[in-house]
């Protein structure tokens, strides 16, 4: 496929949008730095937007923009503690023969243990995703501790990249996050000290996982540099991993500890497995562990 023409910048405008037409976007001054950057070659250009807005902590968007050689797309909202709503998640990476793919409203709580999240959110849902799993099927082997983070609904999918597949991936993305600002709308104040702690902690828990471990950092790591890697992983894409608790990598994830005190490099210590959709189209958790 030919990548000069395609871009996932029409993604962030359309959500932006959307998401206008319900509240007021205020933009993050702290951001401003990270607006837009190129990488040491000159060849890729970075650009970010972010904003807060009532009922949501932080919308930001990563685009990375490699002319030919690839386009990668990091989209997520962040919900205010105050709200147990999933967390919206679009990661994209394309380039000119594979694209690989995670679109969820991800659960800040695991579906497999709490079924009554489960049922709040996502009984409603299912509809939607079996629109999709068909034309962007399960993308193999998934790592257990990915999956912790998915819920019933989620896309996982790996394709030859084509104009075709990603109109349907544009489709399915429109409809994905218009079911998270509909939830928003619904989502009432919590107001129960102990619930808002708690539901701070399990973002915080998702953000150090997702700013310790995710895919795309080697990539940027190449593109921008150690450093500024680091600070747009830390101060941009998860912003709050430094204010939201004071727990550590280790304190969420002890399994990775390494006899030195480190963190294992590794991004997973549970393995690949999950060959297939491990839900049912009922939302029921029928994964059959492959090892
Ligand atoms: C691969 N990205 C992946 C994979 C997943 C994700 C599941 C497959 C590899 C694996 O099994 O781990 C995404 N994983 C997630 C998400 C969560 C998670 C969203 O646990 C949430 C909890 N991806 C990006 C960005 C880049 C990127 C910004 O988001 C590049 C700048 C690239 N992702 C990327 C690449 C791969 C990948 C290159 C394939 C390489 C690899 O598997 O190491």
């Amino acid at each position: 496929m030919d990548l000069s023409t395609f871009s996932y910048q029409k993604f962030v405008n359309f959500a932006l949008q959307e998401t206008k037409l319900r509240t007021g976007l205020a933009p993050l001054p702290s951001h401003e730095k990270f607006r837009l950057l190129r990488s040491k070659d000159n060849n890729t250009v970075l650009r970010t937007l972010s904003f807060c807005a009532p009922k949501i902590r932080l919308v930001r968007s990563l685009t990375v923009e490699g002319n030919r050689a690839m386009q990668v797309l990091d989209f997520a909202v962040f919900p205010e503690p105050e709200f147990d709503l999933p967390i919206f998640c679009a990661n994209f990476f394309t380039n000119a023969s594979l694209s690989i793919v995670v679109l969820d409203l991800n659960p800040l709580y695991d579906v497999t243990i709490h079924t009554d999240y489960k049922e709040k959110y996502y009984r409603k849902l299912l509809p939607l995703g079996k629109k999709y799993f068909e034309l962007l099927p399960w993308g193999g082997n998934i790592t257990g501790e990915s999956l912790r983070f998915f819920s019933p609904i989620v896309i996982w999918t790996r394709f030859t990249s084509s104009q075709f597949k990603h109109d349907v991936l544009y489709s399915a993305f429109m409809d994905y996050f218009k079911a998270w600002l509909a939830l928003m709308d619904e989502a009432v104040k919590e107001t129960s000290a102990c619930h808002i702690h708690r539901n701070r902690e399990a973002q915080h828990k998702y953000l150090r996982w997702r700013a310790e471990k995710d895919p795309g950092h080697p990539i940027l790591k190449k593109l921008v540099g150690e450093n500024l890697a680091k600070e747009l992983v830390w101060r941009f894409l998860f912003d709050g991993v430094d204010s939201l608790g004071a727990k550590t990598f280790l304190d969420y994830f002890p399994e990775y500890k390494c006899d030195s005190g480190t963190i294992n490099q590794k991004r997973s210590v549970m393995g690949k497995s999950y060959e297939t959709r491990p839900w049912d189209l009922n939302g029921e958790f029928v994964g059959n562990h492959s090892g």
